[in-house]
């Protein structure tokens, strides 16, 4: 794959990218743009939240029963109509949404399927902590060029083109991957352009930290809480970070290296993360970046989920690290 210096522009590393694939129509090209697009103006808004009456909850809940924060309904809206006004989606789904979203007319139907979370760890706006927009692009699998059916998106994490996140954090990181290794894009919101700050985001085979919350420890199978009991041995030298906003916490094991780890709990017996907008995404990039994604069972992206909402258990990061843990639980 070609080489892009630091400084590329998001834009050219795009079309250079897309110049890989003659048989392209645009429409990827387009979606990928879009999505910067969104996540400028997301930026902007978060960055001024304080200021601009948006902290705080709507006082409504949404499909996860979890109250609904005004940027989260401001980073649905801002990223559905930047898709949905270019052309290139036939349905979206997304964590604020019970129902798929289709394309209102007069937009036109495109050939891909855009899931997301539109803004993971809202509830630590208040708190300014990194939070974002978490996504996967699927080419559409339903026949005819109207709106998506569930073929589109109840559907094998293999089938995935593209995924990535808008991490809003100390500065505006786009992390994305097409299956080609994995970039970041640092926003210059001076000039409102993405540049590429990490050409080959590679983890390591293994790491020594772990990001859990820890106080649900007690509910976790003995064998997980075994195993996390043992790297506590202080002459292994582990540390423990851990946000409770997903793309914050998932950004720094990228960079850094670590391992994420979400196991069943009482309150969550299927886990509390989503399959399709929030664990897809983040294994499609873990694994293009040398880790793993597990959910203790199986690889992340070899499940196949049975509703759009489906949560998973979540393991992730430095592959030697995650493949511990899937033997610790299945001994
Ligand atoms: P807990 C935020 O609400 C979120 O969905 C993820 O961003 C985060 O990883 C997780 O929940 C934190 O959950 O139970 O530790 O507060």
């Amino acid at each position: 794959m070609q080489q892009f210096e630091e400084g590329t522009t998001l834009d050219r590393f795009l079309l250079e990218t897309m110049r890989e694939h003659p048989e392209a129509t645009g429409q990827f090209l387009t979606l990928l743009k879009q999505v910067a697009l969104a996540g400028k103006l997301v930026s902007a808004r978060v960055n001024r939240a304080g200021l601009a009456g948006m902290f705080g909850a709507t006082g409504s809940m949404n499909i996860q029963g979890e109250y609904v924060q005004k940027m989260d309904l401001y980073a649905n809206e801002t990223f559905k109509r930047a898709l949905e006004h270019a052309g290139v989606v036939c349905m979206i789904v997304s964590e604020e949404e019970e129902a798929p979203i289709f394309v209102p007319p007069p937009f036109r139907h495109g050939n891909y399927v855009f899931c997301m979370d539109p803004l993971d760890g809202s509830s630590n706006i208040d708190t300014n902590a990194s939070i974002g927009t978490i996504f996967c692009v699927f080419r559409r699998a339903s026949e005819g060029d109207g709106q998506g059916d569930a073929s589109d998106v109840l559907r094998s994490g293999r089938d995935i083109v593209a995924a990535g996140y808008v991490v809003y954090g100390a500065g505006t990181v786009l992390v994305l991957s097409t299956g080609r290794g994995v970039q970041g894009f640092t926003l210059d919101p001076t000039v409102g352009e993405f540049f590429l700050s990490h050409s080959d985001i590679r983890l390591g085979a293994s790491s020594r930290t772990y990001s859990c919350n820890e106080a649900y420890a007690a509910q976790w199978d003995p064998r997980l809480r075994a195993w996390l009991e043992r790297v506590k041995e202080p002459s292994l030298g582990w540390s423990a970070r851990y946000i409770g906003s997903l793309v914050g916490d998932f950004h720094r094991n990228l960079v850094k290296g670590g391992v994420f780890l979400y196991p069943p709990t009482e309150k969550a017996p299927k886990g509390k993360l989503r399959l399709l907008y929030e664990a897809f995404p983040l294994a499609y990039l873990v694994e293009n970046a040398g880790g793993a994604a597990s959910d203790g069972t199986m690889a992340i992206l070899d499940k196949t989920p049975a509703s759009i909402h489906e949560r998973t258990t979540l393991f992730i990061g430095d592959r030697d690290n995650v493949e511990e843990i899937v033997r610790a639980l299945n001994t």
